[in-house]
C-alpha cells in the first residue's frame, strides 16, 4: 500500500500552524499550557477533524487523533511528536513530526486507501520542558511514566503550576492516561545539529538519543555595598555562579562521549548595579550518549560547585530537573526505516539524537523510531530554523511508506 506525500500541502500546514504564536523572524513561540499552545492545539485538533479522524485530549494536554483502520481492534500506529515549542522557537521543531502525520492521514483520504490499523498522530504536550520540567512530560504520562497529577504539580521560574496553567488556557481533556500503547510509534524531526547538512546527507536513521541531565541550582549568599564591602568580606553569590558557568564550559573535553554542557538559565538578586548579589539561581543542560561519563559529570561538577561556594561562604541547593538514559531504538524497526530511507536513492546517514523527542520515550513500550531530515547551518531552538521543502516532503514520504507498511501487519 503507498500514498503520495503533497510536499505543497505540508507546508501550507506548517505556514498556517507558524501563524500561531508567531514571532519576529519567523519563528513562534508557544510554551507549553500557554494561551499559544492552547490555540495551536485547538487548531491542530480542528484539523484532524477536517480529515475524518477522531480526537481525544487527555488529562494532560496529549492532542491524538485517529484515523480508524479496516479492524480497529488492533493497535494503532502512532505518528506525532509535539507543537510546544521554546521561546526562542523554529517552526519546524515538533511541529514537522506531528503535521506531517497529518499529511500522512491526507494521503491516505485522497488515495481512498484505508489501511488494516488505524493511524493515529499525537502531539504531545510539553516535550520541551523550557517551563515546565521535566522535558518530554506529556509522553512520559501517556506511557505511564509520570502520573498526571504529579506532571501537573511541575512549577515554573514564576512560581506557576503547569495544571494551573494547563487548566486555565484550556488545555486538558477527559481521555485517560496512560494511553493506548501503539502498534509502533514514528517520529520524523529536524536534527537540529549540522551533521547532515554539513555532511550533504538527505536523511538520518537515529539509532539512539543521547543522555540527558538537568539541574538546577541556587545559591544564597549576603547582599552588601558594592562599594564599602572588602573583596574579603564578600558572600558573592554571583561570583559564585559565574564560576560555575565557565566550570560548566570546560566540563565536556574531560570526559569521552562528546559531551555537551549548558547554563541556560542564570538569574541574580536583587540584581542591581551596586548590591552584591545575595541570590543566584542557574540551570545546568549535561548531554552524553557515555551513560557512565555524564553520571560521573554530573558528580564531579557538583563537588566542584560545593567546594567554590564553600570558600565563599555561600549556600548550595541542587534540585534535579530530568534524567534520561541514553537510549537505543529497537534495531529492527530502525532498520525498516533505513530500508525505506535507502530506497528513495538519497543520501542516508546513521546517527545518534543530541536532542531529546517523544519517540525515545514511546521507544519504553513499543517499535519506536525517528527519521531526521537536515537542518540548514544546524540551527535549532532559533527562529532562523530552516529545513529545504524538498526535503521536509522526502522525510514526510518516507514516515508515510514506513507507516503504511507497519499498519498492515496483522495482529
Ligand atoms: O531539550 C531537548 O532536547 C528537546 O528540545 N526537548
Ligand atoms: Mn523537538
Ligand atoms: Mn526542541
Amino acid at each position: 500500500m503507498r500514498a503520495a506525500i503533497d510536499t505543497e500541502r505540508l507546508l501550507g500546514s506548517l505556514d498556517m500552524l507558524a501563524q500561531i504564536g508567531a514571532i519576529d523572524g519567523g519563528g513562534c513561540c508557544r510554551l507549553a499550557y500557554s494561551d499559544e499552545d492552547a490555540t495551536g492545539r485547538r487548531w491542530l485538533a480542528s484539523r484532524m477533524r477536517m480529515l475524518d479522524m477522531e480526537v481525544r485530549v487527555d488529562a494532560v494536554g496529549n492532542v491524538i487523533g485517529r484515523f480508524a483502520g479496516r479492524d480497529d481492534r488492533l493497535p494503532a500506529v502512532m505518528l506525532g511528536s509535539h507543537i510546544d515549542t521554546v521561546r526562542t522557537g523554529g517552526r519546524y521543531d515538533g511541529n514537522l513530526g506531528v503535521l506531517a502525520g497529518l499529511e500522512v492521514v491526507a494521503a491516505l483520504r485522497d488515495s481512498g486507501l484505508r489501511p488494516l490499523r488505524a493511524i493515529e498522530v499525537g502531539a504531545f504536550a510539553n516535550e520541551e520542558g523550557a517551563r515546565f520540567a521535566p522535558d518530554m512530560m506529556g509522553s512520559l504520562v501517556y506511557i505511564g511514566g509520570l502520573s498526571a497529577e504529579d506532571a501537573l504539580a511541575a512549577v515554573d521560574v514564576d512560581g506557576v503550576r503547569a495544571g494551573d496553567a494547563a487548566q486555565a488556557s484550556g488545555c486538558l481533556g477527559d481521555a485517560a492516561t496512560p494511553g493506548p500503547v501503539p502498534h509502533a510509534f514514528l517520529e520524523l524531526h529536524i536534527e537540529q545539529g549540522p551533521i547532515l547538512d554539513r555532511e550533504g546527507f538527505d536523511l538520518g536513521v537515529v539509532e539512539a538519543v543521547q543522555g540527558i541531565c538537568w539541574q538546577r541550582y541556587r545559591f544564597g549568599g549576603v547582599s552588601n555595598h558594592a562599594g564599602t564591602t572588602p573583596m574579603s568580606m564578600r558572600q558573592d553569590a554571583g561570583y559564585v555562579a559565574m564560576r560555575v558557568g565557565a566550570l560548566v564550559r570546560e566540563l565536556p573535553a574531560r570526559y569521552p562521549g562528546q559531551m555537551v554542557a549548558t547554563v541556560g538559565v542564570l538569574r541574580l538578586q536583587p540584581e542591581l548595579v551596586n548590591v552584591v548579589p545575595r541570590r543566584a539561581e542557574m540551570t545546568i543542560d549535561l548531554r552524553n550518549v557515555d551513560r557512565e561519563a555524564l553520571l560521573a559529570a554530573r558528580d564531579d561538577l557538583d563537588a566542584e560547585i560545593r567546594a567554590i561556594a564553600a570558600a565563599e561562604g555561600v549556600t548550595v541547593e541542587r534540585e534535579s530537573m530530568a534524567f534520561f538514559d541514553p537510549f537505543d531504538f529497537d534495531p529492527g524497526i530502525v532498520e525498516r526505516v533505513a530500508h525505506h530511507c535507502a530506497a528513495t536513492g538519497r543520501r542516508v546517514r546513521r546517527m545518534v539524537s543530541g536532542a531529546g523527542h517523544d519517540a525515545q520515550i514511546l521507544g519504553r513500550v513499543a517499535k519506536a523510531a525517528m527519521v531526521f531530515v537536515p537542518s540548514v547551518g544546524g540551527l535549532s531552538h532559533n527562529v532562523r530554523e530552516h529545513t529545504a521543502a524538498e526535503h521536509l516532503g522526502l522525510g514526510a514520504q518516507v514516515i508515510c511508506d514506513v507507516a503504511l507498511e507497519l499498519a498492515e501487519e496483522p495482529a
